[in-house]
């Protein structure tokens, strides 16, 4: 039998077709409209994945971190979890008590349910990795434009990919470049490291890391100098051109190119491209959002966009149609109470689903007690002992608490601090609409095709049992996720049987182009907010680099550490820290390496595949170099993802999480510099 659903091994949500033989999967692939297509090898082993003997079967329980985990009935762990959930909320109230959330359960209907859970019983911290991840860079787009464009590449004459690698993080993505690009279509990569989509690019931009923000005003400044900007968009629809214009005006090509190792005239051409190609596009991904200016940086990426008319076009970047589901996370009920966040207002509050995307503010609350104690926490399918900012200071913050819960469907290193592990279902044992299906108008069901493995239960339906288990049915009033989903997509006349019926998906409605000229934008002035008030008010620059670049830009500048350290490629065999244990993945990829240049290698005396420590004032790792021209003389790689196999290769041993983008809290995750010496 075959059936269709959407994989969430990774946030690429892929459609696949599924065969189940015996209720087993024996195999599955990509649905995909393109030829020319890329394969993902987590797919082709998804059985070692979902039928992996590690995979837990059982709840598991200890009293204290000393002993070892007993296998529990859910009863006892549910039980134990509440126990310990009402206590902690009789004796410092329900706000500490605590939710982090990684990417890997989904931002969709199922983190609606999460948030909803501890909204009911008090607290507004429930907290996701959107920091580090893309909701800062949704917040950009947001306060710019009103919403995070899609791009239309497929339909583009000219795209920009901006610190993206879809070839091994979104192959949908890469396939509709790779078509573009085949027809013709100018291809401008952004990127200090050498890819699969640099190799084909008409203009490789090979930026020094964390640089990104001056780019992008040097290119604003070439576009309004030669007037290349779209003068009929930006005085009907823009607010704030004649400040950028002098705003734009400090960053010269000539000034700005020593300082991001760029030709001028490759910014020069670049600009000349992309405002004289019409329509264009621009890919901005996770090379960007771990800067520490992150917010201006993306902002002035957005600025391009509008200047040039490219919004909402089709083959430009398209405002999406989010599908109306009912919003049911219950903040009103915690909108009084002081959260984690609270130093962050402006990202706390941008959207009315996203909730708390500040993961640093979570650790500083159970280090320092501010705005109270956070005594427990659960972590629903996240690892935060590795791929949070400075792992010492993390671990340091998890040992601190009374109770670690955690719902995952493996035992990951952050297990070493928990005290329950609930055993979470995979994607394809479970129903749900993910982020990805409802963010604009085309809506899809990931729906259960196998039953669960074990005892395991959906993510969805764990929210529901804890919330029995606490005493709050009363919130959770339906007999299965299913009728819940119903409930949720009421307003869209939608129900799931829908869905299921039509597997591949439904148009919920046409895309619609150019719905600013009716609508407006979706910012308070209804217009693209080159200059925000909200932004002004709030006592930030309204205007991206108004101030001037201010701060560093990566971690321990004038440290004494002379080299770029940057956290390592996503390669399309790992999800951050998972699936290390599967051999036929691990056969791809064996060990972690840092890339070094050729230039450096010599003057450092080093040979490939010689083992090196890299230091940085937090910390440090130790693995065998690989010399190459992937990344240029002064920047080191680090492979991403190894410290769930052993503590010496945990990039983020060197990261800090102390320094941060005063809006949306990001530190400088991705690049940092450091020092390298031979062992
Ligand atoms: N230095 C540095 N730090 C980074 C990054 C970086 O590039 N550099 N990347 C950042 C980014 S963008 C992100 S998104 C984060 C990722 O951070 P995490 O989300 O913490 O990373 P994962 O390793 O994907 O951990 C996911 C966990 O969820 C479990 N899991 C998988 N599927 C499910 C499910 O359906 N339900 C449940 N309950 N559990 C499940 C897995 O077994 C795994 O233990 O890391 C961030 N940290
Ligand atoms: N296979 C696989 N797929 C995944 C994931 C995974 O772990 N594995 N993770 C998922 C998640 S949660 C996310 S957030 C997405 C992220 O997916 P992407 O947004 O594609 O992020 P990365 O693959 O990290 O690629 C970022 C690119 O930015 C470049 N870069 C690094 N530093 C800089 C810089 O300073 N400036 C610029 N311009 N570029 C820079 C890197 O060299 C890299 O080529 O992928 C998702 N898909
Ligand atoms: S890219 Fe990600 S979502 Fe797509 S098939 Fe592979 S693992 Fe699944
Ligand atoms: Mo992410």
């Amino acid at each position: 039998m075959k059936k269709v659903t959407n994989c969430r091994l990774c946030s690429a949500c892929c459609p696949v077709e599924v065969n189940i033989e015996q209720g087993e999967i024996t195999g599955a692939k990509r649905i995909t409209p393109f030829e020319k297509t890329i394969s993902c090898p987590k797919l082709a082993n998804v059985r070692k994945i979902i039928y992996s003997k590690q995979r837990l079967q059982k709840p598991l329980l200890r009293e204290k971190l000393h002993e070892d985990f007993k296998e529990v009935s859910w009863q006892e762990a549910l039980s134990f979890i509440a126990y310990k959930m009402n206590k902690i909320k009789k004796e410092y109230g329900a706000p500490s008590v605590a939710l982090l959330r990684g990417m890997a359960a989904d931002w969709g209907t199922s983190w609606d349910y999460t948030v909803r859970l501890m909204s009911a019983f008090g607290s507004p911290n429930a907290v996701g990795n959107g920091s580090v991840c893309f909701v800062a860079r949704e917040m950009a787009h947001n306060y710019t434009y009103g919403a995070i464009t899609i791009p239309q590449v497929k339909d583009s004459k000219c795209i920009i990919i901006w610190g993206k690698n879809d070839r091994n993080t979104l192959p949908q993505m890469a396939e509709a470049i790779i078509f573009a690009k085949e027809r013709g279509a100018k291809l401008i990569v952004v990127d200090p490291v050498k890819t699969f989509f640099t190799e084909m690019a008409d203009i490789w931009i090979r930026i020094k890391p964390a640089h990104d923000g001056l780019l992008a005003m040097a290119i604003i400044n070439e576009i309004v100098k030669q007037g290349l900007y779209d003068k009929d968009f930006v005085d009907k629809y823009c607010i704030g051109f004649e400040i950028l214009k002098d705003v734009a005006s400090q960053f010269d090509a000539k000034k700005v190119a020593e300082q991001i190792w760029v030709d001028a005239d490759l910014i020069k051409e670049t600009a000349k491209i992309y405002a004289t190609t019409k329509p264009a596009c621009i890919i901005d991904g996770n090379g960007i959002d771990m800067q520490l200016n992150i917010f201006d940086a993306t902002r002035a990426i957005c600025i391009l966009r509008a200047i040039t008319g490219n919004i909402d076009i089709p083959g430009g970047d398209f405002i999406p149609q989010p599908i109306p589901i009912r919003n049911i996370q219950l903040k009103e009920k915690t909108s009084n109470i002081k959260s984690v966040m609270y130093k962050y207002p402006l990202f706390e509050k941008f959207h009315p689903t996203w909730g708390l995307h500040g993961q640093s503010t979570l650790i500083d609350a159970i280090i320092d007690e501010d705005p109270y104690p956070v005594k427990m926490l659960l972590v629903q399918s996240g690892n935060p002992a590795v791929t949070l900012m400075d792992s010492q200071r993390v671990r340091m913050a998890l040992q601190k608490l009374d109770c670690l819960v955690m719902i995952d469907m493996f035992l990951n290193k952050t297990a070493q601090y928990a005290h329950v592990i609930l055993p979470a279902s995979s994607c394809f044992e479970k129903t749900q609409i993910n982020r990805a299906y409802i963010r604009n108008c085309f809506i899809m069901l990931q729906q259960k095709v196998i039953e669960p493995i074990g005892e395991s239960k959906p993510d969805i339906e764990i929210i529901f049992e804890l919330a029995k288990a606490l005493g709050l049915k009363e919130y959770f009033p339906w007999d299965t996720v299913e009728d819940a989903l119903d409930f949720q997509l009421q307003p869209t006349g939608l129900k799931v049987e829908d869905l299921k019926n039509n597997p591949q998906g439904i148009w919920y409605e046409k895309p619609r182009f150019k719905k600013f000229e009716q609508e407006g934008f979706k910012t308070p002035s209804k217009k693209v907010e080159i200059y925000s008030e909200r932004l002004y008010e709030s006592g930030f620059d309204p205007v991206p680099f108004m101030g001037g670049i201010q701060g560093k830009t990566i971690s321990f500048e004038k440290e004494g550490y002379d080299f770029i350290g940057i956290s390592g490629e996503r390669v399309s065999c790992f999800t951050h820290t998972q699936f290390r244990h599967i051999e036929e993945l691990r056969s791809i990829e064996r060990e972690p390496f840092v890339d070094i240049n050729l230039q450096d290698a010599q003057k450092l005396g080093l040979k490939d595949e010689d083992l090196v420590e890299i230091t940085t004032p937090r910390g440090k790792v130790t693995m065998k170099i690989k010399i190459s021209d992937t990344v240029s003389k002064g920047v080191i790689r680090i492979a991403w993802g190894w410290g769930e196999v052993d503590d010496n290769w945990n990039l983020n041993n060197l990261t800090d999480d102390l320094e941060r983008n005063p809006i949306t809290s990001t530190p400088s995750g991705r690049s940092f510099y450091c020092k390298i010496r031979k062992l």
